[in-house]
């Protein structure tokens, strides 16, 4: 007898737009085979196998580590490439200062060239995904083809992948197209293109997360932005966290730093144990898609299903959810080996590396032995602190919006902005410590407005003014705060021992959101006096926590004067707004 399964329509016809999608692509490519992804965990056991023996993916110590694996990229494919990322709009001034810019037809005929024949020795991978709860109306689609079953095991991790994806698309018959290959790894030829007016990506010569994973940074953040700013809501590089309080009042903040800044580790902190009664729930730990609510408030979704998180770092100190998450199920990417074949990497204080992370016996002469940027990938589910309403269709309403980056001086640990309008400023105003998140230089201070340097897929200017919009629609209006758990002594001491302790910082923000806690003002906005903070149990000095509060006008004078700076590259495109709230804080600090 027939079973309901065997009655399905085939993944391949379920979609018309699709189907004649991947069949140009086919003949372009000149595919040997074609693979419609559903996304089901026998699909995974077969990649996994076949990478396996392959010697693609080597099989971790199943008694301390059952069902991990670990990938090893090219030796020069291991970060996201800013360089070599374009946004591909019409009209130059539609991708901004911040965007390296090529003209569509260009750009499709340069990639035309890379992709033509490249997959001939290779199967060529649909991928239908759903980013964001599969039910919710805020969840947008894409069809991803790549010719990596890596990349399929990952994005199976990280987003809805499968049938109910492709009958959303086949009914909406709205997808974002993303052309993937790892082409020959190259990196002289290698290009992330993206075209927003066209929805579409086309990504060739890299396998890394960022560069590959089509559903991600390209996808949620740099189509999306574009998207979001034409239908009225925000694509952000932020993670979502629920903060249930001793008197069991749970609220949601949004918080964006730079790649690499510690987003997972908030998304998923453990409050010490001088903070009884608080409780922690991860929503999401790198994106969230911002929708104004009928109810005047601003709702969030995370629109991933998993985590690509920095290992190094990791242990049971610094993030004891993470720790135990990754002890199962997980797919490494550039970690080093033990003797007995479990995972290894700077940060973790039992075991010691003997194979570094490209393979060869460890030498510490030659650097790390796990990649500075190497990865894991789990799916959130495994979470300990998962929380129950990330899968909600409507999302959760957010109480605080917090812009952060890694500055060893001159921003303090915390500040509020005075409304919506000022918070614009001051996420406008991030600048961070690059990281080994990208291709480059490490530890160089850059500007990194609302986190999203690397991921806006328009002018900034445009986009500043899309955030003046989407307030302005806001009649309960999340309140905003910049945070620096990066400060630094004379002696290159961390003053703030971050982690769990940052929740401290939290409470106040949520406390002041509910008109408790106390505050001074300063000219960039305000600042928790010491006795604000609960300090109950801290372990900072009280020198060291009044530095930590200080606002030094000399220092930011400085830094008010390079954000005019850097802010007038946008030439007449910024907004209004924004040069008004800059001309506030250099009055106030004047
Ligand atoms: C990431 C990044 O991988 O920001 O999340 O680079
Ligand atoms: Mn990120």
């Amino acid at each position: 007898m027939a079973t309901a399964a065997h009655m399905l329509t085939p993944l391949a016809q379920l979609s018309p737009a699709v189907a004649d999608w991947v069949a140009s692509v086919r003949e372009l490519t000149q595919a040997r085979a074609i693979h419609w992804c559903d996304g089901s965990d026998a699909e995974t056991r077969e990649l996994t196998t076949k990478l396996l023996r392959e010697g693609e993916l080597k099989p971790l110590n199943p008694e301390f580590f059952p069902g991990c694996n670990l990938a090893r990229s090219a030796a020069s494919d291991v970060a996201r490439v800013e360089h070599l990322t374009y946004i591909c709009t019409r009209s130059q001034e539609d991708a901004g200062p911040n965007n390296h810019w090529m003209a569509p037809d260009q750009a499709h005929a340069k990639m035309r060239d890379l992709f033509r024949g490249c997959m001939r020795e290779r199967t060529l991978y649909v991928i239908p995904y759903c980013m964001g709860p599969i039910d919710s109306p805020l969840s947008r689609f894409g069809v991803e083809i790549t010719d990596s079953p890596y990349v399929v095991l990952n994005m199976i991790i990280m987003t809805r992948v499968g049938r109910a994806a492709l009958e959303r698309i086949a009914t909406d018959g709205n997808f974002v197209r993303g052309l993937h290959s790892i082409g020959e790894l190259d990196p002289e030829r290698r290009f992330i293109m993206h075209f927003p007016e066209e929805l579409s990506i086309e990504s060739f010569g890299s396998g890394y997360g960022g560069n590959a994973l089509l559903g991600k940074k390209c996808h949620a953040l740099r189509i999306a932005s574009y998207q979001a700013r034409t239908e009225g809501w925000l694509a952000e590089h932020m993670l979502i966290v629920g903060l249930q309080n001793p008197k069991g009042e749970t609220h949601y903040i949004a918080c964006a730093f730079p790649s690499a800044c510690g987003k997972t580790n908030l998304a998923m902190l453990i409050p010490p144990d001088s903070l009884p009664g608080w409780k922690v729930f991860t929503v999401g730990d790198d994106i969230a898609w911002l929708h104004p609510g009928a109810d005047g408030r601003l709702w969030a979704i995370n629109p991933e299903a998993g985590y690509f998180g920095v290992v190094p770092g990791t242990n049971p100190e610094t993030n004891r959810n993470a720790y135990d998450m990754i002890r199962r199920d997980t797919l490494f990417t550039n970690v080093a080996l033990t003797a007995d074949n479990q995972p290894w990497w700077e940060g973790l204080s039992t075991g010691k590396p003997v194979i570094d992370w490209q393979g060869r016996p460890y030498d510490p002469t030659r650097g790390p032995a796990a990649h500075p940027n190497s990865r894991f990938t789990v799916s959130a589910k495994r979470n300990p602190s998962y929380s129950p309403r990330a899968e909600d269709p409507r999302g959760v309403p957010i109480s605080a919006i917090v812009f952060g980056g890694r500055r060893r001086e001159v921003a303090p640990l915390v500040y509020e902005a005075r409304d919506w309008k000022h918070g614009v400023l001051v996420g406008a105003s991030v600048a961070s410590e690059t990281t080994a998140a990208a291709v480059g230089q490490v530890g160089v201070v850059r500007r990194d407005p609302m986190a999203m340097q690397p991921f806006c897929g328009y002018n900034f200017a445009d986009y500043w003014q899309h955030w003046f919009n989407v307030g302005a629609k806001l009649a309960r209006p999340p309140r905003i705060y910049h945070v620096n758990w990066f400060r630094r002594d004379a002696q290159n001491k961390f003053l703030w021992p971050g982690y769990g302790e940052n929740l401290r910082v939290l409470a106040w923000m949520l406390d002041r959101c509910a008109g408790n806690a106390g505050a001074t003002d300063s000219a960039i906005g305000r600042l928790p006096r010491p006795e604000d903070l609960n300090t109950t149990g801290l372990d900072v000095s009280a020198d060291a926590l009044r530095a930590l509060l200080t606002v030094d006008p000399a220092s930011w004078r400085k830094e008010v004067a390079e954000m005019r700076t850097y802010l007038e590259q946008y030439g007449s495109r910024l907004p209004a707004e924004l040069v008004e709230e800059l001309k506030i804080t250099e009055g106030r600090l004047a």
